[in-house]
């Protein structure tokens, strides 16, 4: 029993990608992957690494160094431009977000054994009238959902694989985390492996 009423503009959509539409786009991310190598951020000033190592496709990609977080066309250690979008997900993004310009970015996020994602706001974007939209393969995460001040009561959700989340409205800037990756929850990849796109305008 959870009585605590979700953000506005929060919309969870389960098994959106059946097993055969997991293992298409997994392929096609395989794809980028070959192309625009896993890197793993580090952390503005600190330059303490991240857990989880991550890639981009599309027009722009997010990073993360000692300098900032911030958007780029270009891979940061190969110089190149970032892979085109995979087919499938600008479809998808086309059916949740109707009658808008495409995604801009896709952040390809990769956990491993023991990787996390701290409790954090997605806000290095311009504008954040459009939603982010997440696609979750790979072993199921616990995902953390607070409010919009760090300070606010959290509440949790299994992500698995298929699964989409619309992040638009209030819910646009919660703050949002992976606490962990459940093991053996998955055959889709190896080792209990996860991945996490992230579709955004970035204004
Ligand atoms: C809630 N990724 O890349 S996805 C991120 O599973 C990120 O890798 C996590 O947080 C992951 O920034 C969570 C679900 C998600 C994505 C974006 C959100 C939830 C969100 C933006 C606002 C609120
Ligand atoms: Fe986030």
């Amino acid at each position: 029993m959870n009585a605590k009423p979700l953000p506005e503009g929060f919309r969870l959509l389960p098994g959106y990608f059946d097993r055969a539409g997991q293992e298409a786009l997994l392929a096609a991310i395989r794809k980028v992957v070959a192309a625009a190598p896993l890197f793993t951020p580090v952390m503005p000033r600190t330059g303490r690494p991240f857990s989880v190592r991550m890639s981009n496709c599309g027009p722009l990609g997010w990073v993360s160094d000692r300098e900032g977080y911030r958007y780029q066309a270009h891979h940061p250690e190969t110089g190149e431009p970032w892979p085109p979008m995979p087919g499938q997900l600008d479809d998808l993004w086309a059916m949740v977000v109707p009658n808008q310009p495409p995604a801009q970015a896709c952040l390809i996020n990769y956990y491993g054994p023991g990787a996390r994602m701290g409790l954090h706001q997605d806000r290095d974007e311009r504008d954040f009238s459009a939603p982010v939209v997440s696609v979750s393969l790979g072993a199921t995460a616990i995902f953390r959902l607070g409010g919009t001040s760090r300070q606010a009561p959290t509440r949790s959700f299994r992500l698995s694989s298929g699964d989409v989340l619309v992040l638009g409205g209030e819910a646009r800037l919660a703050f949002h985390g992976i606490d962990r990756i459940l093991p053996g929850t998955s055959t889709l990849l190896k080792d209990d492996g996860r991945i996490n796109l992230t579709l955004r305008r970035v204004g």
